[in-house]
């Protein structure tokens, strides 16, 4: 049965990505023109005894064709991780890129993520399946996972499996801790002589994979533009009903930056960032009384009514329930036992034994909190040893917690507000959205030039594409290495390398941008309503990024 598509799908299907100059010029068979030797950000001894291999490689960007016809290229693809607005672009560049490079070139797409390598499950491409694809949102071209390749018994299956279909190259497509497999991949391959060579390229609406080089990581650009249509419009409901608080609860494990750049778009009320608060070791009840303060000076001014931005991550960076997560990652991957226990109160009486024999402040933490959240602070952890903080209400914990809070300045005469609140989670709603023309644009560009990466014989590489803020004609197209973002972290107990995720930085530029209007938001509803994702139109309007990067590049 033929797919039915939406008109939308079916202009969009006929949309062409714009490439950076050099790329659309000479085509994907380019010269890669190479910087001086790089450090890792930090831990630059560890790190390099870990990656002797892939150690201090060059930062290179591809301005010249290459000479000569490159050979056939046989590559294998893979999603990694969280859907990402763009990952089919990433692939359809690839694809492009490599037929360029030579027409007799090959791409294979592994499925369900790193097991499909594991398992040696795939697809080949051709025009008809990839046309299918291009500029829609989604990972379902080949699906996605969280499986973690890390053992050398891991890595040598993958060696065969790629030996076997003749696969010479490998893109993994990622986040932070995707990349980081992909770097231990790649020294695996460059150890064992394997000749199989291994690039990533940047993906995460989470907007943590960024640095000096990458500027942004895809996705983050279309999935804040549809949280921004959203909280836009739930403002203009606040604003047009006068009677709800809203706690809006935004996707990103860690970092704010979606928070940030909701705020900018959108100008809310109360915008916490994780990274401040942790900055300023703001207790759990300071932030809620810091909340009620604005509620109370709101409802004295007549408005009894708000929105409130929360990051997703916000609990983990909470001084005490950090430590209280911290503790109980420990604990959780060293008593397995706890899974054998039936139901909550078991489970939960559990942790709170232990917890009290060790450290008094983590168990007053988790005492205080509800059950509903002592419950999900106790589910499993993702493959990378995460807690799974989409799962953890926070938005709710903080509406509860600030009504007792106003219910105690109540009972003193001390609010005479309304405080009636409605609560809401976006995360899901932005991660498979169409990708904004940014972001068709930069996923197109990023697969295209993995694909001269691997033309080049380059592995270790993250594919880049910089000077984002300029039209993508100024685009510069390049490869990062792998090694120089990484530093050793704690994961399940133990000091590990991994790609250092970018936090919201307190002296950087967006974040005083912010600082410098706040007080101004939360009184003045000074609220904007981007509106839905334009594809057609004026490019002022559909081709613009985030004000995220046009302030930090500023
Ligand atoms: P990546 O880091 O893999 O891009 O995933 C990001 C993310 O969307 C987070 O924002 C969120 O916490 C998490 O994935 C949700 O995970 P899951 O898809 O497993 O529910």
């Amino acid at each position: 049965m033929a797919k039915t598509i939406s008109p939308l799908q079916k202009a969009r299907a006929a949309y062409k990505p714009k490439l950076p100059k050099a790329l659309a010029a000479h085509g994907s068979a380019m010269k890669a023109a190479k910087g001086g030797v790089t450090e890792s950000v930090a831990d630059q001894k560890e790190i390099k005894a870990l990656f002797p291999n892939t150690y201090g490689l060059p930062v290179v960007t591809f301005e010249d064709p290459a000479e000569g016809k490159p050979s056939a290229i046989k590559a294998g693809v893979i999603l990694s991780g969280g859907q990402a607005p763009g990952g089919h672009n990433v692939i359809a560049g690839l694809y492009d890129g490599l037929k360029k490079i030579n027409s007799g070139s090959e791409l294979f797409g592994f499925l369900g993520g790193p097991s499909g390598l594991i398992d040696n499950k795939y697809v080949k491409f051709d025009d008809k399946f990839m046309d299918e694809y291009r500029n829609t949102g989604g990972f379902d071209i080949i699906g996605s996972g969280r499986t973690k390749l890390e053992t050398e018994e891991q890595f040598d299956t993958v060696i065969k499996n790629c030996k076997a279909l003749g696969i010479t190259a490998l893109v993994v497509i990622g986040g932070d801790d995707s990349n980081t497999n992909a770097c231990m991949l790649a020294e695996y391959c460059a150890r064992k002589n394997s000749g199989i060579l291994v690039v990533g390229c940047p993906k995460t609406i989470d907007g943590d994979l960024k640095n000096e080089w990458i500027e942004a990581s895809f996705g983050f650009d279309t999935a804040t533009k549809v949280y921004g249509e959203l909280i836009g419009n739930i403002l203009r409901d606040a604003n047009s009903a006068k009677k709800y608080w809203h706690f809006v609860k935004l996707m990103g494990r860690s970092a704010s930056h979606i928070g940030l750049e909701c705020a900018f778009k959108t100008h809310p009320n109360i915008t916490l960032i994780s990274e401040e608060i942790a900055a300023k070791k703001t207790t759990l009840l300071e932030i809620v009384n810091n909340i009620a303060a604005i509620v109370k000076k709101r409802a004295e001014a007549g408005k009894d009514f708000g929105v409130v931005l929360v990051p997703e991550g916000l609990i983990e960076f909470v001084p005490e329930m950090k430590a209280l997560i911290s503790h109980l990652n420990d604990m959780l991957s060293h008593t397995p036992e706890i899974d054998t226990l039936d139901g909550d109160d078991q489970k939960i009486g559990f942790i709170v034994g232990r917890l009290s024999s060790a450290s008094a402040e983590t168990s007053s933490a988790f005492s205080c909190l509800p059950k509903s959240i002592q419950r999900q602070l106790l589910d499993d952890r993702d493959p990378h040893g995460n807690v799974q903080v989409s799962r953890i209400d926070t938005e709710k914990l903080l509406i509860e917690m600030v009504d007792t809070v106003l219910g105690e300045w109540k009972a003193k005469g001390e609010f005479k507000g309304k405080f009636t609140t409605v609560s809401h989670f976006f995360g899901y709603e932005g991660r498979c959205a169409a990708p904004s023309n940014f972001d068709a644009d930069y996923c197109y560009s990023l697969g295209y030039t993995a694909s001269s990466l691997l033309a080049d014989g380059l592995t270790g590489y993250l594919s880049s594409i910089r000077n984002l803020t300029k039209p993508a004609d100024q685009w510069i197209a390049g490869g990062i290495p792998l090694t120089m973002m990484m530093n050793l972290e704690r994961r399940h107990g133990m000091d590990k390398p991994v790609i250092r995720k970018a936090l919201v930085e307190l002296d950087g530029k967006p974040f005083k941008e912010f600082a410098a209007n706040r007080d101004t938001w939360a009184m003045e509803d000074d609220y904007q309503y981007p509106g839905p994702i334009q594809y057609f139109g004026p490019s002022e309007v559909c081709d613009v990024t985030t004000a995220t990067i046009q302030i930090e590049r500023s």
